[in-house]
């Protein structure tokens, strides 16, 4: 079968021999070692560097092909991008992952080694900056002319650590080495304008222009990073901006007189792209955190305009070339900043400024949490951002003017629509904002999407109906199962051939030997070696020792009080409870739990603690021999994933239906042959249907139910009462009885509970969650049956490719078709 996908290293350069010479001179002439004297890091410097060379000449070829073609190109605008490691994904994108081992075992260097003393580009919190991740690699995998744009954080998410059980964050200083994959652009720079204040006047034709005067001025320069598509050609462009003072521009400003106090000034604006704020799914209220929205949303339109300005004399195509995605609400005044830019700047009428804006802009909302929706106060507007404010009044003015048109009289509407809520102390609604300026609004997942429809922008929905519409999540395979798990990979490969790299529904063709005793058994080693694996990490971090026979129960995510990791340490201490009090024929667990609480989330920070304290507990617990172990793993970050999700047997989804937007590693857990034990929630719910209801561990509440038990009166105390085994439990909790030293500690977290209305409905959903993990535990007891469901999961996850996602989004919303390179479009005649 011919395919399409370059064979990279048959052609010039990409042999071992070459690799081999190139990796040698870098260690001589970039790291200026010798190999003698090298150490690990200058060999992965090396490395970095000699398969960087292979991608430099893709990108620029990629890039000439975009301008040569004048085509549509796709922005993707985000405060996060969850990266993770580079070097293996790059080397796998090219095909030269053999010949780059090979080298390196002939250079007496395990891979292994060399490639685990990269850091992690962890510039994100969670799901929604690990989902920009995956986009960037399939919009180049597709060969989509996109950018991504986002802000190159000196300090990415901090580093988790547990002291005495306790959370405790380090700062995540990941450019102390220097970052091979980045190419800084000290050419490529904007001012970006804060404070000041607004001169209206009038121009010899009459027309009243603004002029923002009198700013506060800091720079944002540009930082080029390759992102290579699998087997594509195609390398696009991630562009991320760091703030340099404009007082290195001035020398006025140093000759004033007060040299200290303008070093000390240039050092205030340059704290713009520090540190990456570490909330996930939480509005973040901070004055800084609007000025990262603003400083890179600038510096990114300021950019694209510049871009289309270079093939285009005027701007009457701008919509017709450029399609803007806004990642969650925090580039959303990105509206108003291209009204200004088009209107104030370059001179354009209102509505004609306005109709490509409306044109250019999406919006992708990621949760339904009312404390994640940004409004800031208008106040603040006022003094960062004063033309901007005025630019919001009038679109606000604009739009309820047309509201009132279509829906005459009706006030409150108007009240619930305006981009300014009045209830609250004035403030600027940036949904409506994103939703009012833009083409296209999605959610992510098919509940979720309906759920805003019929919650927070039901409004909208009324007036605009058409315009949200729904894109299910996905994730690229290429780093989740190919890179992730070769074992597997390979396993599938020899099955099914390699056509599931670019096209996961292949997967599909893996049903008919689910039950084929011999391709079970070859599964389940795969999964061996990983779990193996994995006790060996827990072993030489932890020093815990954990059977890799045992079942694998993985919960790894963001601590929440909705995704319930506390709902998990119930069922670990109800399993407990029942081996104390002697249950025989017990089917041993390993319940394995990882993620970062905000630092400021207090009752996330205690859950931690009550995992920890609970482990220490049942881990020393003589009477338990083994049968169960509980494990807290510190640092979940994305390469901690790429160990942890290959080894996990049963995948925890467990959120109180209706609060997980769409869920990202439920995916790849069952793209790895876990089984998922969840609630009908978020993606989970079209897991279950694409791998089939009977291979999903469905348990608890529909969003119906809980919204009608919340209507009806919730009364968490009653499940307390009229359970035994849970009263058991909490009462062990709150009884401090794993804090024998200090015995109120989880009082607040029982308090929560029965005293302050359950908010997520734990204990309403325990009993069913605990029947739901027995049928877990007799399934786990017939192997054979266990593996066949695992690898019709496998078979079933064609859906959530993040390849599928992006095709979507490219024919749905931004209007785009792939700009394949010439070389390749040869290739597909042939
Ligand atoms: C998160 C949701 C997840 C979802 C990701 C990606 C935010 C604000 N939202 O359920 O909680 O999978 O976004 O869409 O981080």
């Amino acid at each position: 079968m011919v395919s399409n996908k370059t064979p990279h290293h048959r052609s010039a350069g990409m042999s071992k021999q070459a690799i081999h010479d190139s990796l040698t001179n870098h260690m001589i002439y970039s790291s200026g070692k010798s190999c003698i004297n090298a150490t690990t890091r200058d060999w992965f410097q090396s490395t970095a560097y000699a398969v960087r060379d292979r991608l430099v000449e893709r990108w620029m070829e990629t890039m000439q092909r975009y301008y040569k073609q004048d085509v549509k190109r796709i922005y993707y605008l985000s405060l996060e991008f969850l990266m993770g490691r580079t070097l293996s994904n790059a080397m796998l994108n090219l095909g030269i992952d053999e010949p780059c081992k090979a080298a390196l075992y002939d250079l007496g260097r395990d891979f292994e080694a060399v490639a685990g003393i990269e850091p992690d580009a962890a510039l994100g919190n969670g799901g929604l900056g690990r989902l920009a991740a995956c986009f960037l690699d399939s919009m180049a995998t597709l060969d989509l002319p996109s950018y991504g744009y986002g802000i190159r954080y000196e300090y990415g998410m901090f580093r988790q650590s547990i002291e005495n059980g306790e959370q405790v964050e380090h700062p995540d200083n990941w450019l102390r080495y220097g970052n091979p994959w980045e190419f800084p652009r000290p050419e490529v720079l904007y001012p970006v304008k804060f404070h000041g204040r607004v001169v209206e006047y009038k121009h010899e034709d009459g027309v009243v222009r603004h002029h923002w005067v009198s700013t506060d001025d800091v720079m944002a320069m540009a930082y080029d990073t390759p992102i290579p598509g699998f087997g594509s050609n195609t390398v696009n462009n991630l562009r991320l901006w760091s703030a340099k003072s404009s007082r290195d521009f001035e020398l006025r400003y140093f000759n004033q007189g007060n040299y200290i106090q303008a070093v000390a000034d240039k050092n205030e604006s340059e704290s713009l792209s520090k540190v990456l704020y570490p909330d996930d799914s939480t509005a973040v209220g901070r004055e800084l955190r609007l000025k990262q929205q603003y400083f890179f949303v600038s510096a990114s339109l300021q950019d694209m305009l510049h871009r289309y300005r270079k093939t285009h004399t005027d701007w009457s195509q701008l919509a017709e070339k450029t399609a803007v995605q806004l990642n969650d609400t925090h580039p959303s005044i990105a509206v108003a900043e291209m009204m200004r830019l088009l209107v104030d700047i370059h001179r354009l009428p209102w509505d004609q400024a306005w109709g490509m804006t409306t044109r250019i802009f999406s919006y992708t909302n990621h949760t339904l949490m009312p404390e994640a929706l940004e409004t800031w106060p208008v106040s603040v507007f006022e003094h960062l951002l004063p033309r901007h404010l005025q630019i919001i009044y009038e679109i606000n003015h604009r739009f309820l003017q047309q509201v009132m048109h279509q829906f005459p009289g009706d006030v409150d509407l108007l009240r619930r629509l305006s981009l300014i809520d009045e209830e609250h102390g004035r403030r600027v609604r940036m949904s409506h904002l994103a939703i009012v300026g833009s083409h296209a609004v999605n959610g992510v997942a098919v509940l979720h999407t309906e759920l805003m429809k019929r919650t927070i922008f039901s409004d909208f929905e009324r007036i605009t109906s058409g315009k949200i519409v729904n894109m299910t999540n996905g994730i690229t395979q290429r780093r989740w199962l190919n890179q992730a798990n070769p074992g597997l990979a390979a396993l599938i490969s020899g099955k099914i051939g390699q056509d599931w790299l670019t096209d996961l529904r292949q997967l599909a063709k893996l049903r008919e030997f689910a039950g084929d005793e011999e391709f079970q058994a070859q599964f389940r080693s795969v999964k061996q070696a990983n779990k193996e694996r994995l006790a060996e990490l827990i072993l030489e971090r932890l020093g815990i020792d954990v059977d890799p026979s045992s079942l694998f129960d993985i919960q790894i995510k963001r601590l929440h009080e909705y995704k319930r990791q506390l709902l998990n340490v119930l069922h670990v201490i109800t399993l407990y409870n029942r081996i104390r009090a002697g249950a025989q024929d017990i089917v041993p667990r390993t319940i394995i739990i990882a993620g970062k609480a905000a630092p400021g989330y207090a009752m996330a920070k205690r859950i931690i603690r009550l995992i920890n304290d609970v482990a220490a507990t049942v881990n020393n617990d003589q009477q338990i021999d083994g049968k169960l172990k509980l494990v807290f793993i510190p640092n979940y970050d994305v390469s901690n994933a790429e160990i942890i999700v290959p080894a996990a047997d049963l995948s925890e989804q467990i959120s109180t239906a209706g609060t997980e937007a769409s869920g990202t590693g439920n995916m790849k857990l069952a793209l790895n042959g876990a089984l998922t034990i969840g609630t009908l929630d978020g993606a989970n719910i079209e897991i279950r249907e694409e791998v089939g209801a009977e291979n999903f561990f469905l348990f608890g509440l529909t969003t119906g139910e809980v919204e009608a038990l919340h209507q009806r009166g919730y009364d968490a105390a009653s499940y307390y009462h009229g359970n035994a085994a849970l009263k058991q439990v909490l009462d062990m909790i709150s009884s401090g009885y794993f804090c024998p030293d200090e015995p109120s500690r989880y009082h607040s977290v029982v308090d929560a509970l029965l005293r302050h209305g359950d908010h997520f409905m734990l204990l309403a959903d325990y009993a069913a969650y605990v029947d739901c993990q027995d049928r877990v535990t007799e399934l786990y007891r017939d192997q054979a049956e266990w593996a066949k469901r695992a690898i019709l999961n496998v078979a079933g996850m064609g859906k959530f490719s993040s390849d599928r996602t992006i095709l979507e989004y490219a024919e749905r919303i931004w209007r785009v078709e792939p700009i394949v390179p010439e070389t390749a479009l040869s290739r597909k005649k042939m």
